[in-house]
């Protein structure tokens, strides 16, 4: 495939504000930095809210109702809203703002796992906000809940009931059983757009050998029915993004996956990712498709058909 899709990942819930004043956190830092990443060429954007008092991370429907119409305006791109949210948030908290979006888009979390946070909180010495300590710390025992139970119940409200498609958040090889599961009970229809997910201390870790492992099995389950995306956490995020790009795949960054621009340096914003990886995979001679493309190619319900 030449056309290759970008998305831009833009605050997430792992990041606190004490690892980066570049973190987006209110929702005007939030629609400017997804009109800067459609600009510089994402053509879907995945989207968590944050309290814009203290930056932690929100499932409040209004801290999202607060960018989602400025950045429809403001932007063609695909607003694909995460149903992750947070590992400490309730399903209901997390569905919660998709179910009143109705988004073409939203991501799809394919297992239960851990999702430990906790080392990166010993790299911290002076916190911005209360809340980030224990919240990284506590993330020692943390169990990050998405049980087929949970999954059918995405997949009926989002999928089923309002018309979303969905990023599959898969961790692990399991996750693509998982998938193949729900394609059986046809409560998923193909494309898949299959999102890798490495670096996560509680998902596979960073390892080419991973990712050529992976599109092994899932060329197995899905065989054409499937394209797939690769992110990766912290400093493995744009050798990946390069490695999936060769490979034929779309790639995500953002600051939700990974704060710095390269090794010891914080990325201003979420643009200056793009358009360092707009940069490697030109080089790697594919050509970055933009919202339009990316409508058409995982057979998305179109912005007007949003409650945005
Ligand atoms: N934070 C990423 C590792 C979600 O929002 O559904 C995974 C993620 C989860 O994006
Ligand atoms: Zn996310």
């Amino acid at each position: 495939m030449r056309e290759i899709l970008i998305t831009c990942a833009l605050t997430g819930s792992i990041h606190t504000p004490s690892m980066s004043p570049h973190l987006p956190v209110t929702a005007d830092e939030i629609a400017c930095a997804g009109m800067e990443a459609a600009e510089a060429g994402a053509a879907i954007l995945h989207l968590h809210a944050r309290d814009p008092e203290t930056g932690r991370p929100s499932a409040d429907p209004a801290h999202f109702r607060a960018f989602l119409p400025r950045l429809k305006e403001g932007c063609d791109a695909v607003l694909n809203l995460s149903t992750g949210g947070s590992a400490v948030m309730s399903l209901d908290d997390r569905l919660a703002a998709a179910k009143e979006a109705a988004p073409e888009m939203a991501s799809l979390n394919m297992g239960t796992m851990n999702f430990a946070l906790y080392p990166m909180a010993a790299r911290i010495t002076e916190w911005r906000h209360d809340w980030e300590k224990p919240f990284l710390e506590g993330s020692d025992d943390l169990v990050f809940k998405n049980t087929p139970r949970d999954i059918a119940r995405i997949l009926t409200e989002l999928g089923q009931q309002r018309g979303a498609r969905f990023e599959f958040e898969c961790y692990d090889l399991s996750h693509l059983t998982m998938l193949r599961h729900f394609a059986d009970r046809a409560l998923v229809k193909p494309p898949y757009f299959i999102q890798f997910v490495f670096g996560v201390l509680g998902g596979m870790g960073p390892d080419p050998e991973n990712l050529t492992h992976m599109l092994r099995i899932a060329d197995k389950l899905f065989g054409t029915d499937y394209m797939f995306s690769v992110l990766a956490a912290g400093r493995h995020q744009m050798p990946m993004a390069a490695q999936a790009a060769a490979m034929g795949g779309h790639v995500r960054v953002g600051l939700e996956d990974s704060l710095t621009i390269s090794r010891g340096t914080l990325a201003r914003s979420n643009a200056e990712q793009v358009a360092k990886v707009r940069t490697i995979v030109e080089a790697l001679g594919r050509e970055v498709a933009g919202p339009d493309r990316a409508r058409a190619m995982l057979g998305l319900k179109g912005a007007e058909a949003t409650a945005i």
